[in-house]
């Protein structure tokens, strides 16, 4: 499936919601743009949950560019279209490999937000192109974490290390590295357990596992991957600057946006944390990972084509 083809999986709801809603804003002979067109527009697209900034920026310029005059829908769908880009653009940034040896990738986040499913995601996206991956079970609270892992590393033909239960969550990634290295592995992702951001002791106990790794490998972890689930909206901000904290985020995993009609959230995740979105999951398979890349997303945000039915 395409990159295009996978955000309209993604953006099924938000895309039903945008479109019925803006589309009833519109008679066929035009609209007269004028503050109650302008108002009408900030309610519609701040229902998809993109910030009241980013919706009073794009209301704000369209109601200039076009005021007084009378708009067709494809107009004003180009220009917010155009807007949302712009305020999604960030460099071109997928995994930072290591140049040399393993790469080792740290994923956090709060408790169910998707970190397993999404692990098992990028291995076998990291499979496809030919590297070899270590999965690091660093969550060892519970016994169905590493079941999981363990049941995917199966599915997918990974490598895994675990832990007993209650066992030290930065021994086993340490372990995880160790056996990344031996096997001459590319990749080796540790996966770690769910916290509250505010929960402080586990949270120290992230950093914990970072600095060991960075013992490990000077570099290391050369990506740490907070995922955040979209179906909580505007929530994930205040979750990257508490991650960020304990440990230096390296870019977002937004998971589950296939699950919320709020895809718009995005943008206000761009616009106030100062992390790239690195990948987006659309579905709860394997394959259901995205890259992320502003463009195809926004288009298909807005796309026409079948699929909406
Ligand atoms: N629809 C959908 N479901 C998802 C996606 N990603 C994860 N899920 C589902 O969300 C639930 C939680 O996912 P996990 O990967 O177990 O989340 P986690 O962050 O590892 O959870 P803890 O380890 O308990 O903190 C599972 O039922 C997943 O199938 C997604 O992109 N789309
Ligand atoms: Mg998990």
């Amino acid at each position: 499936m395409g990159l295009f083809n996978q955000f309209k999986k993604g953006l099924q709801k938000t895309k039903q919601l945008l479109k019925t809603d803006i589309r009833d804003l519109f008679k066929a002979e035009g609209r007269l743009v004028d503050d109650s067109f302008c108002t009408a527009l900030f309610e519609r697209l701040i229902k998809t949950d993109m910030s009241v900034d980013a919706a009073q920026q794009i209301v704000d310029e369209i109601g200039q560019q076009f005021h007084a005059r009378v708009v067709h829908e494809s107009e004003v769908i180009e220009e917010i279209k155009k807007r949302l880009k712009a305020m999604l653009a960030q460099p071109a940034e997928p995994i930072r490999f290591a140049a040399s040896g393993p790469t080792v990738i740290m994923v956090a986040g709060v408790n169910g937000c998707g970190k397993t499913t999404s692990i098992a995601k990028l291995t076998q996206m990291f499979q496809a192109s030919g590297k070899r991956v270590v999965l690091g079970a660093a969550d060892t609270f519970r016994a169905a974490a590493v079941e999981q892992l363990t049941i995917w590393s199966k599915r997918l033909g990974a490598e895994i290390v675990t832990g007993s239960p209650g066992s030290d969550p930065a021994a086993v990634a340490h372990r995880a590295v160790a056996k990344a290295i031996e096997l001459n592995a590319d990749v080796c992702i540790v996966d770690t357990a769910g916290r509250l951001q505010t929960q402080h002791t586990l949270m120290q106990q992230l950093t914990k596992i970072h600095r060991v790794l960075g013992k490990q490998i000077p570099d290391a972890p050369h990506e740490v991957l907070l995922v955040l689930d979209a179906t909580t909206g505007q929530n994930g901000i205040s979750q990257a600057k508490h991650f960020t904290e304990a440990v230096h985020c390296t870019g977002l995993i937004l998971a589950k946006l296939d699950g919320t009609a709020k895809g718009g959230v995005v943008v206000a995740i761009r616009k106030q944390v100062g992390l790239p979105v690195k990948y987006v999951g659309v579905g709860e398979s394997s394959d259901d990972l995205a890259l992320f890349d502003p463009d195809p997303f926004v288009d298909a945000m807005f796309d026409e084509a079948n699929g909406d039915e």
